[in-house]
């Protein structure tokens, strides 16, 4: 007998999603970063356990007033995965509570009559006393939300609980993917998320927000010895921006190229050899397709 079900996991910007479905797939299916804002897709992180296949959607962080097309593109897709899931799961940063984006999620999954759970994370970083406030605040819907969880995305503290009340949750159904399968995304997209999030942590301020990475073309080696080249472009908006990518006598991109590198050749578990060109686009986020 199966089971399956489509797990959302909401929240506000930087509250430990990506990181959270990372943990469940045992796998890096999605990009961390401590900046707000990282990802920018729906993202699928499947775990299997004996007969229970869950989809966890990684989604952008809730952003109250989106400004410019990415930021709006980016809630909607939030949104629209809420509204897909069997279950919705809100995640807060204990530390950093947004309380004006968790209460509006709460009033909207409770309105759609989902199962809602409320995953309190950053436990590790907070003396335990402290979460009972937070939990206070929904007081009043207490029948209504399935329950709260303590939990650290980071040491997996507390996420065998989620787990156990996710699949508890779970409907008897057919799996929607082969078990092996760990996302959905396409492979060329995540060599590029991959090196996105070097990007991210390696430069400041607007220009990371400003920043997409594309796959333009990866070859298989063709003799016995598996390796694989992949060329990628990271496009920024300003001629100045570009600059600063690059670094110093190109130390930067060195820098990025080598730790992005590392990650791909982790993930295809063979050499890599990549090559990225920084190029100015100021109108890629138009083209781009987010969803
Ligand atoms: N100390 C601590 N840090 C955590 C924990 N979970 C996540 N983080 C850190 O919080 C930061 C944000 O994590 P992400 O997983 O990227 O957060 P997100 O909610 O996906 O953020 P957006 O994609 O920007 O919406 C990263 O620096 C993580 O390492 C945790 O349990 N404890
Ligand atoms: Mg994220």
């Amino acid at each position: 007998m199966n089971f399956c079900s489509m797990v959302a996991i909401l929240g506000a910007p930087n509250a430990g999603k990506s990181t959270f479905v990372n943990y469940v797939t045992g796998q890096k299916v999605a990009i961390v970063c401590d900046k707000p804002n990282t990802t920018r897709n729906s993202i699928y992180g499947i775990a299997c356990q004996e007969d229970y296949q869950i989809i966890f959607v990684d989604t952008p962080g809730l952003i109250l007033s989106p400004d410019g097309l990415l930021q709006k593109t980016m809630s909607r897709i939030a949104w629209k995965s809420s509204k897909q899931a069997d279950v919705c799961l809100i995640m807060i940063d204990c530390k950093k509570p947004d309380f004006a984006v968790t209460d509006l999620l709460v009033k909207e999954c409770l309105q759609r009559q989902k199962p809602l759970l409320m995953v309190m994370n950053k436990m590790d970083l907070l003396p335990k006393d402290q979460i009972l406030p937070l939990i206070g605040r929904y007081a009043e819907l207490q029948d209504q939300i399935v329950g709260y969880f303590p939990v650290s995305c980071k040491t997996g503290k507390g996420i065998d609980v989620v787990m156990d009340q996710v699949k508890k949750l779970t409907p008897q159904g057919p799996w929607l993917f082969p078990k092996e399968e760990v996302t959905q995304v396409p492979w060329a997209f995540s060599m590029a998320e991959i090196t996105r999030e070097k990007v991210f942590n390696s430069v400041h301020q607007e220009i990371p927000y400003g920043t997409h990475v594309e796959t333009e073309d990866f070859q298989w080696s063709a003799g016995s010895k598996k390796n694989l080249a992949i060329w990628q472009a990271i496009f920024v908006q300003k001629e100045g921006h570009r600059r600063l990518v690059l670094g110093h006598h190109g130390r930067r991109i060195k820098h990025i190229g080598s730790l992005a590198r590392m990650d791909m050749e982790d993930f295809n578990q063979c050499p890599v050899y990549l090559t990225l060109f920084v190029k100015v686009d100021p109108a890629w986020s138009g083209k781009y397709n987010f969803e």
